[in-house]
């Protein structure tokens, strides 16, 4: 009997009958492979975000399509890897939005299946149709590519506006202050971080010396709009509070919530109550800030009663970065720590510490606990998620890896085209492969490698993590097969390659 039961509960679960729990995608910006102590890390403890990945399946393999934030960004929300859109690089506050309107999405996909969907926190996919007036309705923007809510931070917390959009809608504006943005050129009279570094009380590094902004100089021009202007050290409470109204108050329906979080990225501004608590200077107290919010936020799923009929995706939009534009002591006070774990390269990299990040899925009751090294991406998330809510996407580069995302089976995708700074590489099985390009090794501003390298490089992830060992000389017979795969899909095209 008990047997008959269990069999009976097999084919049940493996009957693919469309199920549609709430969706949650939490996405940091900027958090490493090894930030977090689930995935290594012993010089910081994240034990909010450790719970989903120990209570859920922490993936080995889980990347983002991009070593930068608008590409990956871009990748997850479309379904199209970034590199066929020459617009999706690292944009300004200013940019006109990248995503068509036209375009299908992974919140209109659930649209169609019914959800109620909305994104809070950093958006960084451009604004407006390139004449945009900020002082009236800010569109086309998230509401227009299919999120009924959309709470804002335009474009990253080092850039202007530094201001909240509340469907559209500067959050606070006085309309006697209007405010006004520009990238090219300062408003006559407005300090800069370059000419009036008395005013800063975080000093730059590179680039991020435009307006001062409770002194912290960041990039681009911007004038008036005092009353909406955001608090720095607020700003993680603020989104917080935003995503527990949300949930509270759409629990009876469906929903597919984007909660985007803005640590550990530059500026990094813990509140006063992290201050000092990681022993690691700002971008280790973010980390914790980060981590405590997640563990706030599932006490709310917790309390509302919806923990168990809800998929939580965790990941970040790429690997990490210590210096990136301003002094904050994150190389001073690293310690032991390794933000991008046992993994080479960082955020701009086309090595495996820029795209392959933190991933993990929750559904507590449904997902059994378990480590995969199922290569999983975050593209995959259109078609994966259409499959388990039978909706039809109209896909062009996502796999449906749904078995993958819970847990059913080890099976993700075969292969993959990661982007860093408008360059690609191929991934396949245990094997990356990253064809020869024209350009500097270093992102000298932050430090970081960036892969590039006038010859072919092929490492043996399987044995050489770290991707020490290059042989792309000693197994031509693996290079010319991968090489081929990858221009196959890439196209002989892609710009920059060495002639
Ligand atoms: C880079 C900035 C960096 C950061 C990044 C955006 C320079 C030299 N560097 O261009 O400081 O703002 O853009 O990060 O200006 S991302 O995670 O949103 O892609
Ligand atoms: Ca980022």
């Amino acid at each position: 009997m008990l047997l008959l039961v269990g069999s009976f509960m097999m084919i049940n679960l493996n009957a693919a009958k469309p199920v549609k729990p709430n969706i949650i995608v939490v996405y940091l910006d900027d958090l490493g492979y090894g930030d977090l102590s689930a995935y290594g890390a012993t010089e910081l403890k994240t034990p909010n975000m450790d719970v989903l990945a120990n209570d859920g399946i922490k993936f080995t393999q889980g990347y983002a399509t991009s070593a930068t934030c608008t590409p990956s960004r871009y990748g997850m929300l479309t379904g199209v890897y970034p590199w066929r859109n020459e617009k999706a690089r690292i944009l300004p506050g200013s940019a006109p939005l990248i995503i068509s309107t036209e375009q299908e999405t992974l919140p209109k996909m659930l649209k169609r299946a019914g959800y109620q969907t909305a994104v809070i926190g950093k958006w960084h996919l451009g604004l407006g149709d390139g004449n945009l007036d900020w002082n009236k309705h800010v569109a086309p923007g998230p509401n227009e590519v299919g999120f009924d809510e959309a709470y804002i931070l335009a474009a990253t917390q080092d850039r202007v506006p530094t201001v909240y959009i509340d469907n559209g809608k500067i959050d606070g504006l006085d309309p006697k202050d209007p405010i006004f943005v520009d990238y090219k050129k300062n408003f006559e009279g407005q300090p800069t971080g370059k000419d009036n570094p008395e005013l800063t009380t975080m000093k730059w590094h590179h680039g991020h010396n435009c307006s001062i902004v409770n002194g912290i100089p960041r990039m681009g021009y911007m004038k008036g709009g005092e009353a909406a202007i955001w608090t720095d050290i607020d700003m993680a409470d603020h989104f917080l509070a935003k995503v527990k109204d949300y949930v509270g108050s759409h629990k009876e329906k469906p929903f597919f919530l984007y909660y985007a979080l803005q640590q550990p990225h530059v500026p990094r501004t813990p509140h006063p109550r992290f201050v000092g608590k990681s022993g690691m200077g700002p971008r280790g107290d973010v980390i914790l800030e980060a981590d405590w919010c997640i563990g706030e936020f599932m006490k709310t799923l917790e309390k509302e009663g919806i923990l168990e009929n809800t998929l939580i995706v965790f990941s970040s939009d790429n690997g990490p970065v210590l210096n990136d534009g301003y002094y904050d002591d994150a190389i001073e006070k690293l310690g032991d720590h390794t933000p991008a774990g046992a993994l080479r390269g960082g955020k701009y990299s086309m090595f495996e510490a820029g795209p392959r990040v933190p991933f993990m899925t929750y559904w507590k009751g449904t997902i059994k606990p378990g480590v995969s090294d199922a290569m999983v991406c975050q593209v995959d998330l259109l078609a994966s998620l259409a499959k388990m809510v039978g909706a039809e996407a109209e896909n062009n580069d996502s796999e449906d890896v749904l078995s993958a995302l819970l847990g059913k089976s080890k099976k993700g995708r075969t292969n993959l085209i990661i982007e860093a700074n408008g360059k690609t590489a191929y991934r396949k099985g245990d094997w990356a492969m990253i064809p020869p390009y024209k350009g500097s090794p270093m992102s000298w501003k932050s430090g970081n490698e960036t892969a590039i390298a006038p010859e072919f490089q092929l490492y043996n992830l399987k044995e050489d993590i770290g991707q020490k060992d290059n042989l792309a000389e000693s197994n031509p017979k693996k290079l010319k097969e991968m090489t081929e795969e990858f221009e196959a899909i890439r196209g002989k095209g892609y710009s920059t390659l060495v002639k």
